[in-house]
């Protein structure tokens, strides 16, 4: 009987992993372009580490934020990290992606909309991405990062779909590997919280 619960529970763990998609919104900050150390940071609801992919002193500038959401309604979430330098730092703004198994090659992305981003500490522009750079297609003050080919169908696109948009006519899509940047002014000692709207639609 104990083997049996334990193999039960081995499979729920697995599931946990491969067989259900993650309702997760990520958002990560990076201070390396102004040499940035981020440091006493958290999340809403989740988990948020140090960056481990970069060189040393890089990784204590990036911050990576995995916060847990809720599917099919929108989940107020935030992040909350305090600068250890005055200058500028990039917010990104991204989604997960998945694999069905172990041995899946290939990632599947798992897009989510983000609206109505503000924060406190810092200064957030055009955060309910209503207002458009028409000459670059994308919100004013917010930059699109990836390529076509990293992109695997799904481009991170301003969305026009009121099913989901939060407040106005607009919001955004984003994965792992189609993101939404925003460089925000911080200030060396002061706490800054950023919170944001976050939609993920479990049919897409
Ligand atoms: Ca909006």
């Amino acid at each position: 009987m104990k083997h049996l619960f334990s193999l039960a529970f081995m499979l729920a763990a697995a599931a946990l992993c491969f067989g259900q998609m993650p309702a997760r919104a990520r958002i990560d900050v990076d201070g390396n372009s102004k040499l940035v150390g981020l440091t006493n940071f958290s999340v809403s609801k989740g988990s948020i580490r140090f960056a481990t992919w970069m060189k040393p002193e890089q990784n204590l500038r990036f911050i990576t934020g995995d916060i847990d959401i809720e599917k099919n309604k929108w989940t107020q979430v935030s992040i909350t990290f305090t600068p250890l330098a005055t200058g500028d730092v990039s917010l990104q703004f991204k989604g997960n992606y998945w694999k069905k198994n172990a041995e899946d090659k290939n990632i599947s992305p798992v897009p989510v909309y983000y609206d109505d981003v503000t924060a406190t500490g810092a200064v957030i522009v055009n955060g309910g991405f209503e207002e458009m750079d028409e000459e670059k297609g994308e919100p004013k003050g917010w930059y699109k990062g990836g390529s076509e080919a990293s992109w695997f169908g799904v481009p991170p696109v301003v969305n026009t779909d009121a099913a989901f948009v939060k407040s106005g006519k607009q919001s955004i899509r984003a994965w792992h590997n189609a993101v939404f940047s925003h460089y925000i002014k911080v200030t060396a000692n002061t706490p800054v919280t950023v919170s944001a709207w976050v939609y993920m639609n479990d049919k897409e």
